[in-house]
């Protein structure tokens, strides 16, 4: 029944921000008589669409959800009240919300009505499936991913910046995936000038991320996919006063531009966070990479990496200069994972959090 809470959650991936995704069930005598999800937030949470279905079933019957239910009057009202009114017996939660506003409190609330409360089933995967929530709030930052693809020699452009394709349709189709489960994906000024990508969710059925380039110099081309925003939004960072002219010529194309002071991905971070998102993907080059991992702004890495060798003594690597002069100085990634997809290889894992 967790797990079915899960896939339930995951209908509104890349949607729910700030807030969680969570999923509920409700089962009476062996049988689901609701279920439910949150789908975005200022929306009733997952509880209220199963208690919903469930009507006056709902009596005595268990309700499952990956989260806690919260206790608070957020943009909605408290579900444990919901819950308790409802007359459940019992119910069984993934893991405990983080929310200050509620940690612990929701479940109080139920327990204090003489409801059954099992907690922490399934808790690793339910702690997974929020991990950029349960960052947000213990950070007061997006959780960020850093991706790159990259040769098996280490390369994510040959020595002339040429970069189409490393990986294969399989590899690309994934990131498709991703970016959709993402709010905002970053890249640097250098990424527009040499790949001019798109940064869409193009092919699957998702929402596009926010696409921010961050751009000290604004030294950009004035003709680039990213500039179209009838395709997806995008939003220019810079430094204040730089081109007031080409400032006004992005707006002018409905792009965003706006003036941060310094610019450094720990500020954008906290800009994003500000704005409310909960993850963020790092689809840069090595130079920007490297800053965003010393700044605290990486917390997971996805490496595609491709069987092919393409040489090149000035070809770029994923990750720029992060000062280290010797091995043991090397970022050691946890929890590490690797699978095929299709002749790539992915290997994903994450950093220790500083
Ligand atoms: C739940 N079920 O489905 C969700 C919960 O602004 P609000 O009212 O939507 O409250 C948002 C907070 O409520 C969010 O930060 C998290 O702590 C909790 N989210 N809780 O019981 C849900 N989405
Ligand atoms: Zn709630």
């Amino acid at each position: 029944m967790m797990q079915r809470c899960l896939e339930l959650a995951r209908r509104a991936l890349g949607r729910t921000a700030p807030n969680p995704l969570v999923g509920a069930v409700i089962v009476k005598d062996g049988a689901i008589i609701g279920e439910g999800f949150h789908p975005q937030a200022g929306q009733p949470h997952a509880e209220v669409f199963a208690l919903r279905e469930a009507g006056d079933r709902a009596r005595g019957a268990t309700l499952y959800v990956n989260l806690e239910p919260c206790n608070h009057h957020g943009r909605t009202p408290p579900c444990s009240e919901a819950v308790v009114a409802a007359g459940l017996a019992k119910v069984v939660v993934g893991m405990v919300d983080p929310n200050p506003k509620v940690a612990g409190g929701g479940i109080a609330r139920l327990q204090a009505a003489g409801i059954e409360v099992v907690t922490g089933v399934e808790a690793a995967a339910c702690q997974e499936l929020n991990e950029a929530f349960v960052h947000r709030i213990l950070y007061h930052r997006p959780f960020g991913i850093l991706k790159y693809a990259m040769t098996l020699d280490g390369k994510i452009a040959t020595n002339s910046g040429h970069s189409a394709w490393i990986t294969g349709q399989a590899a690309r189709a994934e990131v498709f995936q991703l970016r959709a489960t993402c709010d905002a994906v970053i890249v640097g000024g250098n990424t527009v000038r040499l790949d001019n990508p798109l940064l869409t969710s193009r092919q699957v059925d998702g929402p596009h991320p926010l696409r921010v380039v961050m751009s000290r110099t604004l030294n950009l081309p004035e003709e680039a996919h990213l500039w179209q925003t009838a395709a997806a939004p995008t939003l220019v960072i810079t430094e204040p006063g730089v081109k007031p002219e080409f400032q006004a010529l992005l707006r002018h194309l409905g792009v965003e531009v706006v003036e941060l002071s310094p610019l450094t991905p720990a500020q954008v971070m906290t800009y994003l966070y500000d704005r409310g998102f909960l993850s963020v993907l790092w689809e840069c080059g090595g130079t920007l990479a490297a800053q965003a991992i010393a700044d605290g702004a990486v917390q997971k890495v996805l490496a595609f990496i491709a069987p092919k060798i393409v040489g090149g003594s000035t070809a770029p690597s994923p990750v720029g200069d992060l000062g280290f002069l010797t091995m043991p100085q090397a970022l050691p990634l946890e929890k590490l994972r690797w699978r095929p997809v299709g002749a790539d290889l992915l290997v994903e894992g994450y950093l220790p959090q500083t």
